[in-house]
């Protein structure tokens, strides 16, 4: 029993330094950031839950207080005011002032979503009934799908987690600026791994763009966010992130494995298109 609640404990607060981010059992918060971006929402959701806390709080106590001192016992006759200016004021203005505290940490966190600075790499992301394909221009165009591997297979003495696990595996260099671009090839799919704070929609037609820089190497979790169809909960996403030098040696070893053509050119981003 004390070894399981040292346990639980131990993941609980866990250094955001762990190996692999995916969801866990008994968990409240949000994954521990990977990267700027995913700090910079997790930062914002702790202020929000700061401030909705105070106001529960505030509330709650405000209804405590009527309750217990104006009962229709303790105050039989009640007051008849209906107008107080002072507090119209108050309680229009405080509210108003909360607003604009929240808004501009939101702004910000929306901003450097869209804002793609000049990226170092990209990967090319297209979503399919069921499972992902992915694309790296950069690296002579390397391209292979993404398979769930089924429950029947996983083996979870090697760590491998049911309904997350994919038969090949998105390998990125941590400490580097990497632009997604994201299409589907049927439905509406959407690519997300909540510890890089990225969640983008692939919408066949479009090709949409977002970034995220990671920080940390390990092994990253996410699953398709946008209701596919019936396979929906069966097209996870799995990223290795791991250092530049182990990125180079897996690019050389993707080529002699997946698909790639030494002509492929880079797409240009969106932005610059337009
Ligand atoms: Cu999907």
């Amino acid at each position: 029993m004390l070894k399981r609640l040292s346990v639980f404990l131990a993941t609980l607060f866990a250094p955001a330094a762990a190996l692999a981010d995916f969801p866990k059992s008994w968990e409240l918060n949000l994954q521990p950031p990977a990267g700027p971006l995913a700090e910079q929402m997790v930062n914002f959701h702790t202020m929000l839950l700061w401030i909705i806390s105070a106001i529960v709080v505030f509330v709650f106590a405000l209804l405590v207080w009527i309750v217990i001192r104006y009962n229709h016992k303790r105050n039989p006759v009640p007051s008849t005011t209906t107008h107080n200016t002072l507090i119209e004021v108050i309680w229009t203005v405080i509210p108003v002032i909360i607003l604009i505290v929240v808004a501009v940490p939101s702004f910000k966190v929306l901003f450097s979503q869209g804002r793609i600075p000049e990226a170092d790499m990209t990967l090319k992301i297209t979503g399919y009934q069921w499972y992902w394909g992915y694309e790296y221009p950069d690296q002579d165009g390397i391209s292979f799908n993404a398979y769930m591997i089924p429950e029947k297979d996983i083996d979870p003495s090697k760590g491998q987690k049911r309904l997350l696990e994919t038969d090949n595996e998105v390998v990125l260099p941590v400490g580097k600026i990497i632009r997604v671009q994201m299409t589907a090839a049927d439905v509406i799919h959407a690519w997300t791994i909540p510890a890089f704070g990225v969640k983008k929609d692939a919408v066949p037609g479009r090709l949409n763009e977002a970034w995220f820089k990671i920080d940390k190497p390990g092994v990253y979790y996410g699953q398709c966010s946008e209701i596919c169809g019936n396979g929906h909960s069966y097209m996870p996403i799995k990223v290795r992130a791991v250092t530049e030098a182990e990125f180079t040696a897996w690019v050389a070893e993707a080529k002699t494995k997946f698909s790639h053509n030494t002509n492929f050119t880079n797409p240009v981003s969106v932005a610059e298109a337009q």
